[in-house]
C-alpha cells in the first residue's frame, strides 16, 4: 500500500521521532511511504542513511497540486497534526473516484485505561474540508485492546547480539572497571544536582545525551565533568540506532517525552520517565496510570522505591536511586518487557486494522 505519514514538529525530537519509527518501519515491512514533515532537520542527524521505501517530503508540497500531492492508500496524521487542506479535499475527490484513503489520527501514548475504548473508535467528518470522510483513532498502548508499540520485527534478536563493550569502545567512552553505567536524557530538571550529588558517592560514569541533558549536567560539574566518584560524558547527537544502543549499554536510564520511553522499555533495564510537561497537568494521570500498570506485579518495596523516584524526578528537588534495589528493578523491567513482547507491535496492527477498513 502507498502510506502518506504527516508530521509536524511542535518542539523536542519525539514527534519526528515516533513518525520516522514508524515510516521506516512500514517501509521495511514493503509499504511505500511518503513522510511530511513541516521541519526535516533533525533527520540529518537522526536518520542521516534515510530508508529504502520512505520518501521524506515538506509538509508544503503536501499543499500543491501537482501530482506529486495525489493521496495514497492511507493517510496518518500524527498527533491529530491536521494535514493541509488541500491534501484533505483530494482525499474527498480521490474518494468519489475510487476507493477513499483510510485516514489514521495516530495518537499520543497513555497508558489510561480510556485508551482501551478510544481506540479503534471512527470520526466521521460531518464538516470541514474532510465532509464525507471516515478519521480513524488510533492509540498506541500497553494493553490488549490497544494499538501496541513500536517494534520493529528484528528488534529484539539485534538485542540481544549486542556487544556494548564494543559499542561503547567504537564511540571512544572508556570503560572502568566496578564503575555503573547511567544514561541521561531529560530536559531540565531540578532534581539533577541532588542525583548528581547522590552519583558522587559511587563509582559513576554518566552518558549524558546532547541537548537539555548535556548543558545541565555541563553547568552542574563544570568542564572537568567530575564531581566525588562521578565522571560525565557528554555525548553528540546519535542516530536513532545509536540512541537505542546507549540504552542498551546502561544499567539506568534516564529517558523523557515518548519514543525514547518506548525503547527504554525494549531495553530491558531500570529506567526513569520524565514526562512531557502539559500546562493542565494532564501528565500527572499519565504518570501514576504508566506506574500503576508498570509496578501491578511489582514487590511492594520495590513498587514504592520506584514510584517515589519517578514522582520525585517529576517534580520535587530531590530524587535518589540508592533506595531502589537496581538488581530486582532491572529482573522487572525484564518480566514487563516479556509481557509487552506478547503484544503484537504497532504498525502489524496498524497495517491489519487499515486492511480491515479498506
Ligand atoms: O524529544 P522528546 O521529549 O519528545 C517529546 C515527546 O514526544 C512528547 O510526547 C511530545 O509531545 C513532544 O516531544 C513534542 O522525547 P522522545 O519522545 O523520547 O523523542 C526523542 C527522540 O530523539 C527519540 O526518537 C530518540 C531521538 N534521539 C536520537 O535519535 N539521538 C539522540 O542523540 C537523542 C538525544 C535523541
Amino acid at each position: 500500500m502507498r502510506w502518506d505519514v504527516f508530521c509536524r514538529v511542535v518542539d523536542n525530537f519525539g514527534d519526528i521521532g515516533v513518525c520516522w519509527r514508524l515510516a521506516a518501519d512500514l517501509a521495511g515491512r514493503g509499504e511505500i511511504v511518503r513522510l511530511w514533515v513541516d521541519d526535516a532537520s533533525a533527520l540529518a542527524w537522526m536518520a542521516p542513511q534515510g530508508s529504502a521505501g520512505v520518501e521524506v517530503r515538506g509538509w508544503h508540497e503536501a499543499e500543491g497540486t501537482a501530482s506529486l500531492a495525489e493521496p495514497g492508500d492511507v493517510v496518518v496524521e500524527a498527533f491529530g497534526c491536521d494535514p493541509p487542506v488541500r491534501f484533505v479535499q483530494r482525499m474527498v475527490v480521490r474518494a468519489s473516484s475510487s476507493r477513499a484513503p483510510v485516514w489514521i489520527n495516530l495518537e499520543y501514548l497513555s497508558a489510561e485505561a480510556g485508551v482501551e475504548r478510544l481506540h479503534g473508535l471512527p470520526s466521521p467528518q460531518l464538516s470541514g474540508p474532510g465532509l464525507g470522510l471516515t478519521k480513524w483513532f488510533f492509540y498506541p498502548g500497553f494493553a490488549a485492546g490497544t494499538g501496541g508499540l513500536l517494534r520493529e520485527p528484528g528488534l529484539m534478536a539485534t538485542r540481544k547480539d549486542f556487544d556494548e563493550s564494543a559499542w561503547l569502545a567504537g564511540r571512544g567512552i572508556d570503560v572502568r572497571d566496578g564503575e555503573r553505567r547511567i544514561g541521561l536524557f531529560c530536559y531540565e530538571n531540578p532534581a539533577l544536582p541532588g542525583l548528581l550529588d547522590e552519583f558522587a558517592q559511587t563509582p559513576t560514569l554518566l552518558l549524558a545525551t546532547a541537548g537539555h541533558a548535556a548543558r545541565q549536567v555541563q553547568r552542574e560539574l563544570g568542564p572537568g565533568l567530575t564531581r566525588g566518584e562521578l565522571r560525565a560524558v557528554v555525548l553528540p547527537l546519535l542516530t536513532q540506532t545509536d540512541f537505542d544502543a546507549l540504552l542498551w549499554s546502561c544499567e539506568l536510564n534516564f529517558v523523557r517525552g515518548e519514543d525514547s520511553f518506548v525503547r527504554a522499555q525494549w531495553a530491558g533495564r531500570p529506567f526513569v520517565w520524565q514526562i512531557y510537561p502539559q500546562a493542565d497537568q494532564a501528565h500527572r494521570v499519565k504518570l501514576s496510570a504508566f506506574l500503576d500498570r508498570f509496578l501491578a506485579r511489582a514487590d511492594s518495596a520495590l513498587g514504592d522505591s520506584v514510584r517515589a523516584l519517578w514522582q520525585c524526578w517529576n517534580g520535587a528537588d530531590r530524587a535518589g536511586t540508592s533506595q531502589v534495589d537496581l538488581p530486582a528493578w532491572h529482573r522487572h523491567c525484564e518480566t514487563w518487557r516479556g509481557a509487552l513482547l506478547e503484544q503484537p507491535d504497532l504498525t502489524q496492527q496498524l497495517i491489519r486494522f487499515v486492511a480491515e477498513r479498506r
